[in-house]
């Protein structure tokens, strides 16, 4: 109660923060992109997990307010994000609640937070998951397209995990598939498990979709789901999550 209540003030004293984990492209082993992901400092419990905070903030209404602010952060970090000796701009990706992405207003706040930090749309990527999908479907539908449209990815977040099912794949205009963290911790000793993945990345892969892996932190991971034929890595292996700044360090070095 406490917690939800220091919630609402946390963003005024300037308790939140941002930090970004790099995408890693299997093959060419190059920073294709990052995902934002919040941070609460809290100056008597320390740091407290969005996994705690962000269902409260859905609950009172805060997530409103705050994923404003994680698009804003977000969009503001972007244009410093450049690989390719600074032709390419490395595209950043927000994670978008349900409670958040069935507002009525929601694409013209994306649309408003582009307009006004001059963000190209290319360069904001969105992470739903399927939870945005369990009520009023074809208007998510429409909404995904609308913003697809605009050129922002879509990215399926968490895939594999709740209600997932293969068979709404193909009805859904998203660009990426994220597989859950979950498949990877026994790829390496289960057969089964890196049947499993293999199959699911083949349906992503006809499906025309960028098949994105979380949660790597092994070496033989890796070279055992990029023989699977994952796209994207995402794990503790290549980077944890960084400030803005050290991202950005990442970035020059690597390109
Ligand atoms: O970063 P970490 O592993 O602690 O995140 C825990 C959970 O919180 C993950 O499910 C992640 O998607 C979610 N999360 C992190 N940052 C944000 C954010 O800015 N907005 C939303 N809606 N969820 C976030
Ligand atoms: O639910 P979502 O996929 O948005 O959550 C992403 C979170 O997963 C990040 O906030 C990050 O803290 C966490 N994460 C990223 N890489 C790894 C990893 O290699 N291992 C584990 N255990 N967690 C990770
Ligand atoms: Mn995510
Ligand atoms: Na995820």
């Amino acid at each position: 109660m406490e917690l939800a209540h220091r919630l609402k003030s946390a963003l005024v004293e300037g308790e939140l923060s941002m930090v970004y984990q790099p995408l890693i492209d299997v093959r060419s082993g190059q920073i294709k992109g990052m995902e934002a992901l919040v941070r609460w400092k809290h100056p008597e419990y320390g740091f407290i997990s969005p996994a705690q905070f962000i269902p409260m903030a859905e609950e009172s209404g805060q997530i409103v307010e705050l994923t404003n602010w994680t698009l804003w952060q977000a969009c503001s970090v972007s244009p410093g994000m450049r690989a390719d000796g600074g032709s390419a701009i490395v595209p950043v990706a927000v994670n978008i609640s349900p409670v958040y992405f069935q507002r009525d207003d929601f694409v013209d706040q994306i649309r408003h937070v582009l307009k006004k930090t001059g963000v190209d749309p290319d360069q904001l990527q969105i992470e739903i998951t399927e939870g945005v999908l369990l009520k009023e479907q074809q208007q998510a539908v429409t909404k995904l397209t609308e913003l697809r449209r605009m050129g922002v990815v879509i990215s399926l977040d968490d895939f594999g995990t709740g209600y997932s099912s293969l068979s709404y794949l193909k009805n859904l205009p998203i660009d990426k598939v994220k597989l859950d963290r979950s498949f990877v911790v026994d790829v390496t000793t289960s057969e089964a498990d890196a049947e499993l993945v293999r199959g699911v990345i083949e349906i992503v892969h006809n499906l025309n979709m960028v098949v994105v892996i979380e949660g790597v932190e092994t070496a033989e991971q890796a070279s055992l789901l990029s023989l699977l034929g994952s796209d994207l890595f995402q794990g503790y292996l290549f980077s944890r999550p960084l400030t803005a700044c050290d991202m950005q360090a990442l970035i020059r070095n690597c390109c």
